[in-house]
């Protein structure tokens, strides 16, 4: 047999051409709408952002053609992966060479630090072909710089002018997004003629709002955590032996496991935006499962599925009290970095902390609690993906289980398995829907460039009807943000789009669950992406987007 260096559905996903919404197939004319307004604090955000604050959103219709001047962009891969950063790039590259043969493409390397350290690759056609409908963030690498200082955005402006860049495209989540307004704002205030245009990335789900109705990435990776969490229901009912604690990704939001209970039909399933609301405590949310393994142990059904949101931790109210002081004491705190020992920094965050933060910090399994004084990322957010709640929550489980079994309440069997998914699924291939939605987005952003639009992010809406019938245009991203502390000081940055309880995914969700976590439950087994095939298998977007938009 030859040696394969692709598998057959690598090879024929190169050849896939992701569909366009109508009005960018040919030539486009730009239609401006309604001034905007920051989504709160308008008037500290207009302060700190004179230059592009209020201005228009933006359409695209079909239009004449017009002689567009030669362009130089170049083009950053920011935060986590998510599937269809790739077409992202390969839209955008396409979208150029359309508007002038001559255009030319740079990938930035390694994130935002490869404008500032001057890293970066020629994108060419044999390399952009080579990339095209695949998963990953390879082609250029991907990183978590922050660009907050002066001297980056020069540094940024030094290798714009040595290449010939007129625009930079920054493809990431809220708090790349806010990099992006950032520098828009400053090269603008500066006239250096550089643009700044981003695009709606990350599998969280959590940038979105009226304008961007989904982040690029949620679909493909919520459709296959789906697919593991059937399989894994699929064992439980054969096997009928374990219950299942899977954690899903997401670093704040529980859109993931949200979506993903939608796909599967779950037993239980935590939201963290619940939690937060009803101002339950960790033992509240121990109980809440408790309560669903005792009753199916009464008949007989010793295994079930529960999902957790990555984030849970840092909703429940007393504990997101405690993070905050630890973020406040931990930043840039030399003293706790220069301690030898778990068990003098433990010592230490205990002697710092108020008395009711205290207390809820040696109530934690010591390896909990050293998690949550670990490294925060450059954003100054906890790294909740190394938190293992679900493990904590099953040695609360089984803790409660025994004295209910001592006190003759509960006569089951508990044995439970723990899972984590999240980068299962970041890089996986992109599914139809994320393969056009990103291939557009991309698109888009090469049009806003030849615009001539700065601090916009690329926008393609109305994804729930056929890509043909998709509205391209672009949102100021100052329309997206508002103040909140970070690091201990108030900043300007976009606003998380959190699990809406009055929305109608979460609600479709809370009439249903009663039936999910009792005896006869009703499991769905979603199976694998498919790439191929009829429509209603592989064009769906996700429930959460259908039922937001009343489908
Ligand atoms: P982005 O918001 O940058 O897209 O990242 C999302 C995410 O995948 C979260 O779900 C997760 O908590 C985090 O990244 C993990 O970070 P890392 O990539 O550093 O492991």
């Amino acid at each position: 047999m030859k040696s394969m260096t692709k598998s057959p559905l690598q090879i024929a996903r190169a050849t896939y051409e992701p569909k366009l919404p109508a009005a960018l197939k040919g030539n486009v004319v730009l239609k401006e709408g309604a001034a905007t307004e920051s989504v709160a604090d308008q008037a500290d955000i207009k302060n700190l952002f004179p230059n592009t604050y209020g201005m228009p959103l933006v359409t695209f219709e079909s239009g004449q053609a017009k002689v567009n001047p030669v362009v130089g962009v170049g083009v950053i891969l920011s935060g986590g992966q998510a599937p269809g950063g790739h077409n992202v790039i390969s839209g955008l590259y396409d979208g150029l060479k359309k508007l002038n043969p001559d255009n030319k493409l740079y990938g930035f390397l390694g994130g935002p630090s490869g404008l500032v350290d001057h890293q970066y690759v020629e994108l060419t056609k044999e390399i952009v072909d080579e990339y095209r409908n695949t998963g990953g963030f390879d082609i250029i690498g991907s990183g978590r710089t922050k660009l907050e200082e002066e001297w980056q955005y020069e540094k940024g402006t030094e290798i714009c002018r040595e290449l010939g860049i007129n625009a930079i495209v920054i493809i990431g989540g809220d708090d790349s997004n806010t990099n992006a307004c950032v520098l828009a704002e400053y090269y603008s205030q500066k006239n250096s003629g550089i643009q700044v245009i981003g695009c709606p990335k990350t599998i969280d789900g959590d940038l979105k709002n009226e304008m961007i109705e989904t982040s690029f990435g949620f679909d493909t990776a919520c459709k296959v955590y789906s697919e593991l969490i059937g399989n894994i229901q699929r064992d439980a009912n054969s096997a009928k032996k374990y219950w299942h604690f899977i954690r899903l990704m997401g670093r704040s939001a529980s859109h993931i496991t949200l979506e993903c209970a939608l796909q599967s039909q779950p037993n239980i399933c935590i939201v963290s935006e619940e939690v937060e609301a009803k101002n339950m405590t960790l033992n509240n949310v121990v109980d809440n499962i408790v309560k669903v393994v005792v009753h199916r142990a009464k008949h007989g059904l010793n295994f079930g599925t529960i999902l957790i949101p990555e984030g849970l931790i840092e909703f429940i109210p007393a504990m997101k009290i405690l993070i905050a002081e630890l973020n406040d004491l931990l930043t840039h705190n030399d003293d706790f970095n220069a301690l030898n020992g778990d068990e003098e920094k433990r010592e230490y965050v205990k002697g710092m902390l108020s008395p009711e933060s205290c207390e809820i910090f040696r109530s934690l399994p010591k390896g909990i609690a050293k998690q949550l004084t670990l490294d925060r990322d450059p954003h100054g957010n906890v790294q909740v993906s190394l938190i293992e709640t679900e493990k904590l929550l099953i040695e609360m489980v089984g803790k409660r289980l025994a004295q209910l079994k001592a006190e003759g309440k509960y006569k089951g069997k508990f044995a439970a398995i723990n899972h984590f998914f999240g980068y299962e699924g970041r890089c996986a291939i992109p599914s139809n829907f994320d393969a056009d939605y990103t291939y557009s987005l991309g698109y888009t952003a090469s049009v806003l460039i030849s615009e001539g639009k700065t601090g916009y992010m690329s926008s393609v809406r109305n994804l729930t009807a056929p890509a043909a019938e998709w509205i391209a245009g672009g949102v100021p991203i100052t329309m997206m943000m508002n103040m909140e502390k970070r690091h201990g000081k108030m900043k300007p940055v976009i606003q998380k789009a959190l699990v809406l309880l009055d929305g109608a995914p979460f609600k479709y969700f809370a009439a249903m669950r009663e039936n999910w976590a009792d005896e006869k439950a009703s499991y769905i087994y979603p199976g694998p992406v498919q790439y191929y095939g009829p429509s209603e298998v592989c064009d769906q977007p996700t429930r959460t987007l259908l039922l937001e938009q009343g489908k």
